[in-house]
């Protein structure tokens, strides 16, 4: 008699070094139900990082180390942000904090549409990056990276995705990041392409 054993698989455990629940649900999305993603909103009792370096993948690695230096788990960071041609690649690193300490995604864009303000379309070029590090249980790390290519409309437009998505356009369709919906978005986005990338290490390392 043959008998068929059903096979549970456990998800695995990974940290990611974040305190921004909007990456946490779209990064939970893209890697699947194979891990169990847990963030810093489930540690309220640590401390904040300064995001003190000078590019994406070294506030990453600040980020990171900082949390596996306390849980020794495997663990990841997440450092994105926009960069604008005609604003010489800013907000960049500085996409969070770029309208001063009190900014909001809604303080932000109107910053970038009033600095944006005489710049014709054909020179509103933009992209997206996202810079990720992980570290393994052991301490060792690797980096991947996602970009993702646009431009900057003139006025918002849809209520989907987070920070600069209502005024960042897909070329391909004309639609800003905040008209698709998630799973578009995870398909195409530069955290999408980032975290693929590490979910293929891990899948790999098993
Ligand atoms: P953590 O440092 O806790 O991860 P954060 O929001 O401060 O959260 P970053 O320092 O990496 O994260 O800054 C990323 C900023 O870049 C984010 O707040 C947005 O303003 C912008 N950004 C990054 N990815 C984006 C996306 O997918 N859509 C729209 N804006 C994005």
């Amino acid at each position: 008699m043959t008998q068929t054993k059903a096979v549970r698989t456990v998800p695995r455990q990974i940290w990611v070094a974040t305190r921004n629940a909007h990456k946490v649900q779209e990064i939970a999305e893209i890697l699947g139900a194979g891990f169990l993603l847990r963030s810093l909103l489930d540690r309220p009792d640590l401390p904040d990082v300064e995001e003190t370096g000078s590019s994406f993948y070294e506030n990453a690695a600040i980020k990171a180390r900082s949390l596996w230096n306390i849980v020794r788990e495997p663990v990841f960071a997440d450092d994105s942000g926009l960069e604008v041609d005609a604003l010489d690649g800013r907000p960049g690193i500085h996409s969070n904090r770029y309208s001063g300490p009190e900014h909001t995604h809604e303080k932000n864009i109107s910053k970038l549409l009033v600095e944006l303000r005489s710049v014709p379309p054909e020179r509103r070029t933009a992209r997206f990056r996202c810079t990720i590090v992980y570290i393994d249980a052991a301490g060792s790390e690797s980096s991947f990276d996602g970009v993702f290519d646009g431009y900057i409309c003139d006025e918002p437009r849809g209520t989907e995705g987070f920070g600069y998505d209502p005024v960042f356009v897909v070329p391909e369709s004309g639609k800003t990041v905040a008209e698709l919906d998630a799973a578009t978005k995870n398909s195409i986005s530069h955290r999408g392409r980032a975290v693929v990338a590490l979910k293929r290490l891990l899948e790999n390392a098993r």
